[in-house]
């Protein structure tokens, strides 16, 4: 089997792979659907996997400006975790990780889940004390967190430097176990094909640039590809959320921030864990292929740039260095950014707006990769149901007017 594969593999380079069956269908917009889709990431994906797989929605179409995958889903470092402090993140953070666990069987995809462990690092004392308040209100939400004190860490990953002789030493941190990475084109391959198959129609290319409203419902939108008639209309627009919402004459919360991430040449397996240190502003995890992906603070200001400024790489990579002395000579290979859509409260939306039919999901900020399956999963349940369920209830928008806010800044672990 191994040696056809390799066979075949050799021949479809010699034929410029024209033997290759695509995963999905390069398909046309239809002039009406069930229900639509906007935004063609991991969290919009998820959204029609779900309606279609669970609520037998499958009249339903993903409408994506560019490619799938090409926003921050393409762009993420692909930390998971559920590590965060209110009741109301775990649950829908632990939901998605209990998803991430089969996700890869679910969709005959190997999205390379890797469960390698997520060390969140304290360098002085005051955030030592905030990140054990965390480990006890995680324990008592089901979530596996540990505090380990810098021995503990340096056995866990042993690399990291310890020396006190550092202007943050790290002095201990919080171990999530179950925490890790995994492969973001393939969960977003893995989720379109298996769309394709219930028979979603994925329209690539395809940008909206209006929404029809009659009698305060939604009744179709504009897009680069015609009119298409719908009277469900979900936004999972990532990092444009609010230019969405404008189109309905909706004003939201949310600032729009460039955040940028870096990878390094290739190395020999040598980085076993991921690490993050929000006071120094840098992450660090090893890629299967062998590259450090290496993440950094979100840019201060406001932006739709998917680029960030050279600032903050200096800055990443002298923190980087303070704390993984061994990589002082690694060569940088490529570096990006992508657009995120912070709340006040550094909690998502997930909610009905005041126009019928009309749904939004957004302003995960810089930790939204790790909800992807949870996510989809209880924003299909709201569209279908037209009612957000227990796991979505507190992410709604009345919970700017309420002030029920959930305030994450700490546990979202990237500074912003
Ligand atoms: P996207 O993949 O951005 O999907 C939104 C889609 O909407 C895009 O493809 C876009 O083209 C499309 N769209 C926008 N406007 C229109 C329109 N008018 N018409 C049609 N389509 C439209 N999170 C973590 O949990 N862990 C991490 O390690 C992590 N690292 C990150 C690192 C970086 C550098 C960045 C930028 C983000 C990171 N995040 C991380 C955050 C995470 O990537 C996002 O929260 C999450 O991917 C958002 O999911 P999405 O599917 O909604 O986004
Ligand atoms: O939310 O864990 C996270 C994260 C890591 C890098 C970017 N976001």
């Amino acid at each position: 089997m191994a040696r056809y594969s390799a066979f075949r593999l050799f021949r479809e380079g010699l034929r410029g792979n024209s033997g290759w069956r695509p995963a999905w269908r390069a398909a046309e917009p239809k002039p009406a659907y069930d229900a639509v889709v906007i935004g063609g990431g991991g969290h919009g994906l998820a959204t029609a996997y779900y309606l279609a797989k669970l609520h037998g929605l499958t009249n339903i179409a993903v409408v994506e400006k560019g490619w799938i995958g090409g926003g921050n889903a393409g762009r993420n470092t692909t930390i998971i975790r559920s590590n965060y402090l209110y009741d109301e993140s775990a649950a829908i953070y632990n939901h998605a990780l209990t998803l991430w666990k089969t996700l890869g069987r679910e969709l005959n995809f190997n999205i390379m889940m890797s469960h390698r462990g997520v060390i969140n690092l304290a360098h002085d004392e005051g955030e030592a004390r905030q990140l054990k308040r965390r480990v006890e209100a995680n324990r008592l939400n089901g979530v596996d967190a540990e505090w380990l004190d810098e021995h503990g860490v340096k056995e866990f990953c042993p690399i990291i430097n310890i020396s006190r002789d550092i202007r943050y030493p790290v002095i201990g941190g919080t171990l999530q176990r179950s925490g890790g990475v995994n492969r973001h084109d393939a969960v977003v391959w893995g989720y379109a094909r298996k769309c394709d198959e219930m028979g979603v129609d994925i329209l690539q290319n395809c940008e909206v640039t209006g929404i029809r409203v009659e009698a305060g419902a939604v009744i179709g939108i504009d897009t680069s590809r015609g009119f298409i008639k719908t009277p469900k209309l979900a936004s999972v627009t990532a990092g444009h959320t609010s230019v969405i919402a404008a189109m309905v004459g909706l004003r939201l919360p949310i600032e729009s921030h460039p955040l940028q991430a870096l990878v390094s040449e290739p190395l020999k397996p040598i980085h076993p864990c991921v690490v993050m240190s929000n006071a120094v502003h840098v992450y660090c995890s090893q890629s299967d292929k062998g590259e450090l992906v290496i993440g950094a603070g979100i840019d201060a200001h406001v932006s739709y740039t998917q680029r960030g400024s050279i600032d903050i790489i200096e800055h990443q990579m002298g923190s980087l260095l303070e704390l993984f002395p061994i990589f002082s000579r690694l060569r940088l290979m490529r570096q990006w950014g992508g657009i995120v859509d912070v709340c006040p409260d550094a909690s998502p939306i997930i909610s009905k707006t005041p126009v019928k039919g009309f749904y939004i999901n957004g302003g995960w900020g810089t930790g939204g990769w790790k909800a992807t399956p949870g996510s989809g999963h209880a924003f299909a349940d709201l569209i279908a149901n037209d009612e957000p369920n227990a796991i979505a209830a507190p992410f709604t928008m009345e919970r700017f007017v309420t002030g029920n806010l959930v305030a994450e800044h700490g546990a979202a672990a990237v500074a912003h």
